[in-house]
Formats: structure tokens, C-alpha cells, sequence
């Protein structure tokens, strides 16, 4: 078990814990490297042993607490027989959602399309350079995945903004149903952690929170819960972060820089990550550690993960990474 394990157990720290979303990725040269080599995303996510090797590389540069594995959310509807596409620069493109083709894929079917993700969470936990490290597997939130399913491409690209579909209470039986399929196997090939993305979560109307974010996300945290595995969330961009933690009940609490760290140290008593807007690495290393450093003061008796408010972005230098590392792990 890792330090951020302990931390979301409410335990004390020998330091604070601190990892990266988006840490395996595009701002590293030797991820550059495999990624010119392998034109094809889903294909470059479906085979362990480069996946393995992605996934470990932020590790061997700095003293981060965990890994995240080297996967896509988009994995998901892939698994379920939806065409899924990432064209360079435009981001993924979805194939039409035909409602009788998902609903009549077999558990077996998912399992063996999903099968290179568990081999990879089996390579990287047996792997020394895990000791004493967490292990991220994650999920796309049910929401966040039906905008991409539905709207079959970002929403930051072009929002067609209308959610439904006569058959969408079915569909999100059969996401969620998925869902619950790829939590239990992560974990059940090494998979410590669970972290749910919510990344469009503050598209949804009140309406919307209520029908397709708290219930839906309520069940798979009790489920991961029962699984005996901590679950963090990550609803970003929500209106209320307080009355989310309510009512879906996660472990820890992932919150995205626009939110008011101190209204949430306030307000909200279970573990809090993230927080500092990712742009910030871009700043000289004073600014940048100022900023650091806000949050460490608001959270410093609270249980936090250091993180940031949103993904790692490309132009980010590896050697700002190191030093923002190198001040956290220092901190206490
Ligand atoms: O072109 C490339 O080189 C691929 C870029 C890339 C990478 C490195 C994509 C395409 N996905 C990933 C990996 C990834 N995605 C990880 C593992 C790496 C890590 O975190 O260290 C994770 C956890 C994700 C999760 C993910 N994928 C999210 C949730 C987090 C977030 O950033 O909000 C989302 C929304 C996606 C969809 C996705 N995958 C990739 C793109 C370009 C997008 C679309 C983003 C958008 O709609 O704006």
C-alpha cells in the first residue's frame, strides 16, 4: 500500500502524497517517442507492454506516489462496439450509436475487447518500481461518457447539447453495467485505487445532475467501495462540490481550479485532491510554487493529495514537474 491510500484512510502521512492527472503523457520527450511510432491510439492503449512502459515513465523521473494507468475512458464505449477514432488534433470521433449492437454484447465479448488493460495493471503491479506506490485504474463517469457516446466527439469541439435518445435509460444500464465489469477486473488484477472521471459534469442541467450524475455515480462508488477498494471522483466544473460529496459519498474528493480552496476546506470534511490549475507549471518556478504553496496552506489540516485542477497540459516542462515534486515532498 502507497501513501495516498493511507491519506485517503485519514491516516497520517510521512509526506504529503502527490501525483499527476495526465502524468503519463504527451509533455514527456520518451512518451513522444513510442506515441510517433504508433499512430493508432486505442491500439497503442490495447497493447501491455508499451502501455506498461508509458505508464511507469513519470515514476522514473520524479518521487510521485502513484501511477495511473496508461488507458483512455473512451476504452468503455470501444468495449461495448462503438466505433472509436483519435485523429490527430481533433480529438476522438465516435461511430453511430446503435442502441440493439450494445445491448446485445456479452459480458465475454467487453472482457476479452478489455482483456490488454488488466494484463497491463497485472505487469505494472508486479513490477518493483511499484513498491510502496499506488496504483490508479480508472472509469469515465456514466454522464461524461454518454455526452461522448451520444454527441460522438468533445463537447469542447461542438456541443450538440440535447442528451437524449428514446432509449437512453437502457443505455445507461448497459454503460453502467460495463462500468462495473471493468471496475471489478482492475481491481482484481492489482488496481489499488479507482478514480472516476467526471469531466463534463458541468454541462449537466440541475435535471440532468440529479437523473444521470448522483445515481449513477452513487451506485458504482458503493460498488467499488464493497470491492474493499477507495474510490476518488472527479466531478469537474460542478456547481456544487459539497452536496455532490453528499450524496455520491466518494472516498476523496478530486476538485478542478475554479473552485475556492478555501470554501472547500471549509466545507467539506473527507480527503481533498487536486486543485491547482494546471497552467501554473508554465509560470516561472517562483510563481508557480506560490501557487503550490496556497494550496498546501489551505489543505494543511485536512487529508490532501497534491494534484492539480485538470490533466497535465503538453507544453508543461518535465523539469517544472521535478521541482513542484521535489517542494511538495519536502513540505512538512
Ligand atoms: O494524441 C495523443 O497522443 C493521445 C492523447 C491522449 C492521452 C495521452 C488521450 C486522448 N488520452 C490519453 C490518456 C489518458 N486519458 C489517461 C492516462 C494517462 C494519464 O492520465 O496519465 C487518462 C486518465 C485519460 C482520461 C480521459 N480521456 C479523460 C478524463 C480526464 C480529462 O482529461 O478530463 C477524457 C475526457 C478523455 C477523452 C480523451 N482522450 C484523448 C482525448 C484527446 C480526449 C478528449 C478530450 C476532450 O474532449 O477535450
Amino acid at each position: 500500500m502507497g501513501i495516498l491510500k493511507e491519506c485517503i484512510n485519514k491516516k497520517v502521512t510521512s509526506s504529503i502524497p502527490i501525483w499527476f492527472m495526465r502524468q503519463a503523457g504527451r509533455y514527456l520527450p520518451e512518451f513522444r517517442k513510442i506515441r510517433s511510432e504508433n499512430s493508432n491510439f486505442i491500439e497503442l492503449c490495447l497493447n501491455p507492454t508499451l502501455s506498461k512502459e508509458i505508464t511507469i515513465q513519470p515514476l522514473r523521473r520524479f518521487q510521485i506516489d502513484a501511477a495511473i494507468i496508461f488507458s483512455d475512458i473512451l476504452l468503455v464505449p470501444y468495449s461495448l462496439g462503438q466505433d472509436v477514432v483519435f485523429e490527430k488534433g481533433l480529438g476522438p470521433k465516435l461511430g453511430k450509436l446503435d442502441f440493439d449492437k450494445i445491448s446485445n454484447i456479452s459480458d465475454d465479448e467487453i472482457l476479452e475487447k478489455l482483456k490488454p488493460i488488466y494484463d497491463l495493471i497485472k505487469l505494472v503491479s508486479n513490477d518493483k518500481i511499484m513498491k510502496n506506490k499506488d496504483l490508479i485504474g480508472f472509469i469515465g463517469a456514466t454522464w461524461t461518457l454518454l455526452v461522448y457516446m451520444l454527441n460522438r466527439q468533445s463537447p469542447k469541439k461542438i456541443n450538440n447539447g440535447i442528451y437524449t435518445n428514446p432509449k437512453i435509460d437502457q443505455i445507461i444500464e448497459k454503460i453502467i453495467h460495463c462500468q462495473k465489469l471493468h471496475i471489478k477486473n482492475q481491481v482484481l488484477n492489482g488496481a489499488s485505487i479507482i478514480q472516476i472521471f467526471d469531466s463534463w459534469a458541468g454541462l449537466a442541467s440541475e435535471d440532468q445532475l440529479e437523473k444521470y450524475i448522483y445515481r449513477t455515480t452513487k451506485e458504482l462508488v458503493e460498488y467499488t467501495k464493497n470491492l474493499g477498494v477507495e474510490v476518488i471522483c472527479f466531478p469537474r466544473g460542478i456547481k456544487s462540490y459539497k452536496k455532490y460529496c453528499d450524496i455520491v459519498k466518494p472516498s476523496a474528493i478530486n476538485i478542478d481550479y475554479e473552485v475556492d480552496p478555501f470554501k472547500i476546506a471549509k466545507d467539506i470534511k473527507i480527503p481533498v485532491q487536486g486543485g491547482m490549475d494546471p497552467k501554473c507549471l508554465l509560470l516561472d518556478k517562483d510563481e508557480m510554487l506560490k501557487n503550490a504553496k496556497k494550496y498546501l496552506d489551505v489543505f494543511k489540516d485536512h487529508n490532501y493529495i497534491f494534484n492539480l485542477g485538470h490533466g497535465m497540459i503538453p507544453e508543461t516542462n518535465p523539469e517544472n514537474v521535478k521541482i513542484l515534486v521535489n517542494f511538495v515532498k519536502d513540505f512538512r
